[in-house]
């Protein structure tokens, strides 16, 4: 056994915990010891009676390439007959309306731009696939003819014995009932009187998961529920045609306008429903089995089935494949697994344990991908896949609380087969976080979505009063029914009054960390790709980087004074970053201690920008804001009608003015002021609709949509944020040359040919009359200022300024052109100069 590795322990040896050993030991890491509470050959997790279904279509790259890796790797796990743990029979989605054959094109499209292969096929070609289909509700159907059946119990018990025989031990029948925890670090899992030492505990318990993470004095978003799956009788035109018990030959089947899936069962139909109410269970209740008494049938995540809850699917099923009319349901359950508020997995080292990782709420579909990635984060700091999407570490705490997880994942469960539109929020619950200026946006008519809890204004009904102003040339055309959506006319006056008098932007949303103590410059200096020792007023827009060179985050770090910086986060995953470094050099020279404190809840910031913003604050400011005053991207404390404010001149949507930071309790009073003073110069509140479009015609990137961990800076186009003059070490920075020099795509400015299209996301890209995807597109709006439709896309690097490519929506090809960003304002004149 190896040990110059970190002792680890992993709970669970589900899908997702057998994976991850075998992950490590192949990685080198064989100092691992798993624990299970079960019988290892099943332990009676959601793996042990999973049937395995992967589809891959999903609108997260992440979560595709999990997909795929999974398929490959189940597929060479083979057996003493060289049988592999995969059945590659194809995936089958069905359309039996016209709303839902539509989406299947925009689910292709998904499936096109992560790389993998999808058809949407006729009724006819459906049929034939699965002859037992009635033609008649059939509309069309998506196939991945990669996708199939994972064998997960077969493929675990295989990854266990590869793991074993590389030196990790398996101990089951061993129930964990403590981790120990001293000074924010795991020490100890804790097995009855049974201490074992650990340096690193990856929790794998699937649905027990919330309990491991109590243990360790953490909270997890997640909520076990139960989900119907039920066998047929033998099925008479299946006789013969598969292996027994459990082989297939026709695709696995989703009838999502019914909220069902099938898959053929030897000569049965297997059957999973997510029709029927949510059924979130207690771990309490679950019923308690020996070791010993756990079999296929009996397992502690398989409820008795409850027929009443899958009468009308039944019903629903033996009219989508009549034959089953001769069948009848032989056995059923209702089998327990992990749904999160956002139907994401939870995977990462918590925010305030070092040591302490979890790996849950992951399908079988993800698993081995996702286990992959928690084994390069374990063994080398990062993942070559990101993270970000399913980083346990990405809700706000009010979005922890028993309720909100309870609420949330339920609606989850309803909504997992609805056609959902990227920009549709939530339903309930909303108005969990308010702005100080929450009263006058309702005063205004704003219209809300909701984002990190936060209820944020996409637009103003009051600004409908000037579309008879609007010059045409800012007029937008209209658009399809798919993209009017969560849309209004109205942002174009927002933009225009932004571009041509002044607006308010409600940026309080926007993640605020406060880092301070005598480290504080030291511990950023270390993690950014600028210098962060210069003097107070300094603000920077800077990387953080993993240690090869991915983009972690952009933020903007403000300096307040020597021992006090102010940084614009992308979320709550920096501020885990962030907590835990600023722990590890704390601990490491407590003279240069250092303390991250999340300082968005308490604060407020509006955003004053437009060629009037100057005009409105020197109203109510005696303070000198002009540019000779505070220049671009300086920062200074200031009054604002008798307000303290923080002033920071930087713009996301490009104009003149700042960032006006201040306490909760002052802030409608300073809203209040300005939108007052500003009446004169024809002020406007203004939404988020707006400040997208007006972000991308100046070729702002976002973080997590334009750009992730996958990506090194220059070929984001954020290059000029790494400061070459920074001699001092920092964090990817040895990485950097050598991987700027390998890449092979460069996120790229298009533009729609027919400013009437316009595009939302995530949508392939191809070269003019190409086959294969060439790329994706990453954020798309249109351009109210410059009249045409904008996307941004990853494309080859052989892809160059003036190329004509073609961007499929819904099954069309779009035709757009590689321009030169950014659109607006590349001079920086409207920024730096004087308005
Ligand atoms: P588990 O398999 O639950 O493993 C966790 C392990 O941790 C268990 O073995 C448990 O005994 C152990 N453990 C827990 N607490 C302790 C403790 N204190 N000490 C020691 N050990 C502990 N996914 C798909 O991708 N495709 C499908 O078609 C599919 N169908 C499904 C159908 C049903 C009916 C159900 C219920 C789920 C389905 N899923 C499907 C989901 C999938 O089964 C799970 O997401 C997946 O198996 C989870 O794997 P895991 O390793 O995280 O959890
Ligand atoms: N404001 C603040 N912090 C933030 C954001 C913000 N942090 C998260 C996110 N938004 C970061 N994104 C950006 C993107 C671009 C810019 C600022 C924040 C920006 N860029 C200048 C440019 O590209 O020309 C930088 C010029 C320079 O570095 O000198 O302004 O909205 N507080």
């Amino acid at each position: 056994m190896s040990t110059s590795s970190p002792r680890i322990v992993i709970i669970g040896a589900g899908i997702v915990g057998a994976n991850l050993a075998d992950e490590l030991a192949q990685r080198g890491y064989a100092n691992t010891l798993v624990l299970e509470q079960g019988p290892l050959g099943v332990p009676g997790g959601s793996t042990s009676h999973a049937p395995g279904l992967v589809f891959s279509s999903n609108p997260s790259k992440a979560m595709t390439e999990f997909a795929q890796y999974t398929i490959e790797k189940y597929t060479g796990l083979t057996d003493a007959d060289g049988v592999g743990s995969f059945l590659p029979v194809g995936g089958l989605e069905l359309a039996t309306t016209p709303e839902r054959l539509r989406d299947l094109h925009r689910r292709a499209g998904w499936n096109r731009s992560w790389g993998v292969e999808a058809h949407v096929i006729d009724a006819d070609e459906c049929v034939r696939l699965f002859p037992m289909l009635d033609p008649e509700p059939v509309l069309g159907g998506l196939l991945t003819p990669g996708d199939g059946l994972a064998l997960a119990a077969k493929g675990t018990q295989l990854v266990i014995e590869r793991a074993r025989a590389l030196g990790v031990e398996f101990r089951d029948r061993t129930r964990v009932t403590g981790i120990e925890v001293t000074r924010g670090c795991v020490r100890a899992v804790l097995v009855g009187d049974e201490r074992i030492p650990a340096d690193i505990v990856v929790s794998c318990a699937g649905f027990w998961g919330t309990r491991i993470a109590e243990m360790a004095g953490l909270r997890l978003p997640l909520l076990p529920m139960g989900h119907q799956f039920a066998v047929t009788s033998t099925v008479p035109s299946l006789t013969g045609k598969n292996e027994l018990p459990k082989g297939a030959s026709a695709p696995i089947l989703r009838y999502q306008d019914r909220d069902l899936y099938y898959r053929e069962w030897g000569d049965r139909i297997g059957i999973g429903s997510y029709a029927h109410r949510p059924m979130p269970i207690d771990l309490d209740e679950l019923p308690q089995y020996a070791a010993e008494e756990i079999t296929d049938e009996r397992m502690p995540s398989s409820l008795p089935f409850t027929p009443e809850d899958f009468a009308a699917e039944w019903e629903a099923t033996r009219q989508l494949l009549p034959e089953l009319r001769q069948t009848e349901i032989q056995r059923g359950f209702n089998g327990v697994f992990s749904f999160t508020p956002d139907g994401g997995s939870l995977v990462g080292e918590a925010r305030d344990v070092d040591g302490f990782v979890v790996a849950e709420a992951v399908w079988v579909t993800h698993a081995a991908g996702i286990a992959r990635a928690v084994s390069e984060l374990l063994t080398r700091g990062y993942a070559d896949t990101d993270l970000s999407g399913c980083d346990v570490n990405r809700f706000e705490d009010a979005q922890t609380s028993t309720d909100y997880v309870s609420e949330t994942s339920r609606q989850n469960f309803v909504e997992i087969y609805d056609i959902l539109h990227p920009l549709q929020p939530r339903v309930s619950p909303r108005d969990v976080r308010l702005s100080p200026f929450h009263a006058r946006q309702v005063e205004l008519g704003a219209y809300f979505l909701e984002a990190g809890g936060w209820e944020r204004p996409h637009w103003y009904e009051a600004n409908a009063a000037l579309l008879d102003e609007l010059p045409t040339e800012w007029a937008a055309p209209p658009r399809d029914e798919w993209a009017s959506r969560f849309h209004s006319p109205i942002a174009a006056v927002e933009a225009w009054k932004t571009r041509t008098a002044v607006a308010m932007y409600d940026m309080t949303a926007l993640k605020r960390l406060e880092v301070t103590g005598p480290g504080a410059g030291e511990l950023l200096h270390g993690l950014t790709t600028s210098s962060m020792l210069r003097a107070p007023g300094a603000v920077s827009y800077t990387m953080l980087l993993d240690p090869a060179g991915g983009v972690t985050s952009d933020i903007t770090v403000a300096i307040l004074d020597e021992e006090t910086y102010q940084i614009g986060a992308n979320s709550n995953i920096d501020l885990a970053v962030l907590s835990r470094e600023a722990r590890a050099q704390t601990s490491a020279d407590p003279s240069k201690w250092v303390t991250v404190r999340d300082v968005t809840p308490g604060t407020c910031c509006i955003g004053l920008w437009g060629p009037h913003a100057l005009d409105v604050i020197a109203q109510i400011s005696d303070d000198d804001l002009a540019p000779g005053g505070l220049g671009y991207f300086r920062t200074k404390r200031v009054f604002v009608a008798g307000v303290p404010v923080t002033a920071m001149r930087l713009s996301y949507v490009g104009e003149f003015g700042w960032e006006l930071y201040t306490s909760a309790d002052l802030g409608q009073r300073l809203w209040d002021a300005l939108f007052a003073a500003g009446q004169e110069f024809g002020i406007i509140a203004a939404g988020r609709e707006a400040f997208n479009s007006l972000r991308l015609e100046k070729g702002f990137r976002a973080f997590g949509t334009d750009m992730t961990s996958e990506h090194e800076p220059t070929q984001a186009g954020v290059g000029f944020a790494v400061k070459a003059s920074k001699t001092d070490d920092f964090r990817g920075k040895d990485a950097l040359a050598a991987r700027a020099a390998s890449t092979t795509k460069t996120l790229r400015c298009l533009t729609l040919d027919d400013p009437r299209s316009v595009v939302l996301g995530k949508e392939p890209v191809f070269l003019v009359g190409g086959g294969s995807t060439a790329g994706y597109v990453t954020s798309a709006a249109y351009g109210y200022t410059i009249g045409r439709s904008i996307a941004y896309a990853w494309l080859p690097n052989t892809v160059g300024v003036g190329d004509a490519v073609e961007i499929e929506y819904f099954g069309r090809r779009l035709r757009a052109t590689v321009v030169a960003e950014p659109l607006y304002d590349p001079e920086m004149a409207r920024l730096r100069g004087t308005p």
